[in-house]
Protein backbone atom coordinates (compact mmCIF):
# COMPACT_ATOMS: atom_id res chain seq x y z
CA UNK A 1 0.00 0.00 0.00
CA UNK A 2 2.07 3.32 -1.23
CA UNK A 3 0.64 5.81 0.82
CA UNK A 4 -0.15 3.22 3.70
CA UNK A 5 -3.99 4.41 3.27
CA UNK A 6 -7.08 3.05 1.29
CA UNK A 7 -8.34 3.16 -1.23
CA UNK A 8 -5.83 1.74 -3.50
CA UNK A 9 -6.64 0.34 -6.95
CA UNK A 10 -3.81 -2.49 -8.54
CA UNK A 11 -3.74 -2.44 -12.16
CA UNK A 12 -1.65 -5.08 -13.66
CA UNK A 13 0.33 -5.26 -10.50
CA UNK A 14 0.81 -1.31 -10.17
CA UNK A 15 -0.71 0.38 -7.37
CA UNK A 16 -2.88 3.30 -7.47
CA UNK A 17 -3.81 5.68 -4.39
CA UNK A 18 -5.52 8.72 -3.66
CA UNK A 19 -9.32 7.86 -4.10
CA UNK A 20 -10.01 10.73 -6.74
CA UNK A 21 -6.58 9.75 -8.66
CA UNK A 22 -8.76 6.25 -8.98
CA UNK A 23 -12.00 7.48 -9.72
CA UNK A 24 -10.11 9.48 -12.84
CA UNK A 25 -8.01 6.93 -14.16
CA UNK A 26 -11.36 4.81 -14.37
CA UNK A 27 -12.80 7.93 -15.43
CA UNK A 28 -10.34 7.85 -18.49
CA UNK A 29 -10.73 4.17 -19.43
CA UNK A 30 -14.67 3.50 -19.25
CA UNK A 31 -15.29 7.01 -21.28
CA UNK A 32 -16.38 8.45 -18.07
CA UNK A 33 -14.41 11.90 -17.96
CA UNK A 34 -16.37 14.04 -21.07
CA UNK A 35 -16.29 15.10 -23.90
CA UNK A 36 -13.14 17.44 -24.65
CA UNK A 37 -11.09 19.75 -22.86
CA UNK A 38 -13.66 21.87 -21.43
CA UNK A 39 -16.04 19.17 -20.50
CA UNK A 40 -13.95 17.33 -18.66
CA UNK A 41 -12.59 20.76 -16.74
CA UNK A 42 -16.02 21.22 -15.92
CA UNK A 43 -15.96 17.31 -14.90
CA UNK A 44 -12.96 18.19 -13.02
CA UNK A 45 -14.61 21.32 -11.51
CA UNK A 46 -17.54 19.06 -9.72
CA UNK A 47 -14.70 16.67 -8.79
CA UNK A 48 -13.13 18.97 -6.56
CA UNK A 49 -16.69 19.99 -5.34
CA UNK A 50 -17.46 17.21 -4.07
CA UNK A 51 -14.29 16.84 -2.25
CA UNK A 52 -15.02 20.13 -0.32
CA UNK A 53 -18.29 18.66 0.67
CA UNK A 54 -17.06 15.25 1.23
CA UNK A 55 -14.60 16.81 3.37
CA UNK A 56 -17.41 19.53 5.17
CA UNK A 57 -19.78 16.10 5.63
CA UNK A 58 -16.72 14.24 7.54
CA UNK A 59 -16.26 16.61 10.58
CA UNK A 60 -20.06 16.05 11.81
CA UNK A 61 -19.47 12.32 11.25
CA UNK A 62 -15.75 11.96 13.10
CA UNK A 63 -17.36 14.10 16.16
CA UNK A 64 -17.04 11.99 19.34
CA UNK A 65 -19.34 14.38 21.78
CA UNK A 66 -22.52 13.64 21.52
CA UNK A 67 -24.40 17.01 22.13
CA UNK A 68 -21.60 18.86 19.80
CA UNK A 69 -21.69 15.95 17.05
CA UNK A 70 -26.03 16.63 17.31
CA UNK A 71 -25.42 20.34 16.93
CA UNK A 72 -22.92 19.53 13.82
CA UNK A 73 -24.71 17.68 12.32
CA UNK A 74 -28.17 20.25 12.55
CA UNK A 75 -25.99 22.68 11.13
CA UNK A 76 -24.68 21.07 8.46
CA UNK A 77 -28.08 19.79 7.03
CA UNK A 78 -29.47 23.96 7.26
CA UNK A 79 -26.15 25.48 6.12
CA UNK A 80 -23.62 23.64 4.44
CA UNK A 81 -26.24 21.26 2.50
CA UNK A 82 -28.59 23.82 1.21
CA UNK A 83 -25.56 25.43 0.08
CA UNK A 84 -23.93 22.65 -2.07
CA UNK A 85 -27.60 21.47 -3.44
CA UNK A 86 -27.53 25.47 -5.39
CA UNK A 87 -24.26 24.64 -6.44
CA UNK A 88 -25.28 21.35 -8.17
CA UNK A 89 -28.58 22.88 -9.21
CA UNK A 90 -27.19 26.04 -10.86
CA UNK A 91 -24.31 23.38 -12.73
CA UNK A 92 -27.50 20.95 -13.85
CA UNK A 93 -29.44 24.12 -14.75
CA UNK A 94 -26.61 25.82 -16.61
CA UNK A 95 -25.12 22.69 -18.90
CA UNK A 96 -26.39 23.48 -22.32
CA UNK A 97 -27.01 20.53 -23.49
CA UNK A 98 -30.04 20.28 -21.19
CA UNK A 99 -29.92 17.12 -20.90
CA UNK A 100 -30.24 16.17 -16.83
CA UNK A 101 -26.43 14.93 -16.89
CA UNK A 102 -24.11 17.14 -14.90
CA UNK A 103 -21.65 17.65 -17.69
CA UNK A 104 -22.74 17.21 -21.45
CA UNK A 105 -24.77 14.82 -23.02
CA UNK A 106 -24.02 11.78 -21.38
CA UNK A 107 -23.16 10.16 -18.10
CA UNK A 108 -20.03 11.21 -16.18
CA UNK A 109 -17.97 10.66 -13.38
CA UNK A 110 -19.09 13.91 -11.75
CA UNK A 111 -22.78 12.71 -11.73
CA UNK A 112 -21.39 9.32 -10.25
CA UNK A 113 -19.88 11.11 -7.30
CA UNK A 114 -22.61 13.45 -6.76
CA UNK A 115 -25.50 10.76 -6.77
CA UNK A 116 -22.64 8.82 -4.15
CA UNK A 117 -22.13 11.73 -1.75
CA UNK A 118 -25.56 12.79 -0.86
CA UNK A 119 -26.42 9.00 -0.58
CA UNK A 120 -23.85 8.50 1.33
CA UNK A 121 -24.53 11.86 3.70
CA UNK A 122 -28.09 10.52 4.25
CA UNK A 123 -26.43 6.88 5.81
CA UNK A 124 -23.81 8.57 7.69
CA UNK A 125 -25.70 11.57 9.27
CA UNK A 126 -29.17 10.69 9.08
CA UNK A 127 -32.17 11.58 6.94
CA UNK A 128 -32.86 14.77 8.00
CA UNK A 129 -29.71 16.06 6.45
CA UNK A 130 -31.53 15.37 2.90
CA UNK A 131 -34.17 18.05 3.73
CA UNK A 132 -32.74 20.36 1.03
CA UNK A 133 -31.63 17.60 -1.90
CA UNK A 134 -34.89 16.39 -1.84
CA UNK A 135 -36.81 19.53 -2.03
CA UNK A 136 -35.05 20.34 -5.45
CA UNK A 137 -36.92 18.80 -7.94
CA UNK A 138 -33.76 18.74 -10.33
CA UNK A 139 -31.04 17.13 -8.07
CA UNK A 140 -34.08 14.23 -7.61
CA UNK A 141 -34.73 13.78 -11.29
CA UNK A 142 -30.80 13.75 -11.76
CA UNK A 143 -30.62 10.93 -8.70
CA UNK A 144 -33.40 8.92 -10.40
CA UNK A 145 -30.98 9.39 -13.46
CA UNK A 146 -28.04 8.32 -12.10
CA UNK A 147 -29.73 5.08 -10.14
CA UNK A 148 -31.37 4.34 -13.34
CA UNK A 149 -28.14 3.17 -15.48
CA UNK A 150 -28.21 -0.43 -16.05
CA UNK A 151 -24.86 -0.91 -14.37
CA UNK A 152 -25.52 1.62 -11.63
CA UNK A 153 -29.17 -0.53 -11.07
CA UNK A 154 -27.63 -3.54 -10.79
CA UNK A 155 -24.85 -2.69 -8.42
CA UNK A 156 -27.09 -1.09 -5.70
CA UNK A 157 -29.28 -4.05 -5.90
CA UNK A 158 -26.32 -6.38 -4.79
CA UNK A 159 -23.68 -4.37 -3.35
CA UNK A 160 -23.14 -4.89 0.29
CA UNK A 161 -25.01 -2.67 3.29
CA UNK A 162 -22.90 -0.23 4.71
CA UNK A 163 -22.67 3.25 6.03
CA UNK A 164 -20.67 4.65 3.22
N1 LIG B 1 -6.55 11.83 0.22
C1 LIG B 1 -6.70 10.42 0.41
C2 LIG B 1 -7.12 10.16 1.84
C3 LIG B 1 -7.03 8.70 2.17
C4 LIG B 1 -7.32 8.41 3.63
O1 LIG B 1 -7.26 9.30 4.49
N2 LIG B 1 -7.64 7.15 3.94
C5 LIG B 1 -7.88 6.75 5.30
C6 LIG B 1 -9.15 5.95 5.43
S1 LIG B 1 -10.54 6.84 4.84
C7 LIG B 1 -6.74 5.83 5.72
O2 LIG B 1 -6.52 4.80 5.13
N3 LIG B 1 -5.99 6.26 6.75
C8 LIG B 1 -4.88 5.50 7.28
C9 LIG B 1 -5.18 4.85 8.56
O3 LIG B 1 -6.33 4.92 9.01
O4 LIG B 1 -4.26 4.25 9.10
C10 LIG B 1 -7.70 9.83 -0.60
O5 LIG B 1 -8.60 10.57 -1.03
O6 LIG B 1 -7.58 8.66 -0.98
Amino acid sequence: MPQDAVPVLYVDGEAISQSTAILRYLAREYDLYGDGNMNMTKVDTIVSTYEDFFTAMIKPFMEKDADKRKEMIKDFGEKTVPKYVNIISKILSDNQDNSGWLVGSKLTVADIVIFGVFGDMESMLGKDTAKAYLENPKLVAHNGKVAAVPAIKDWLAKRPQSAF
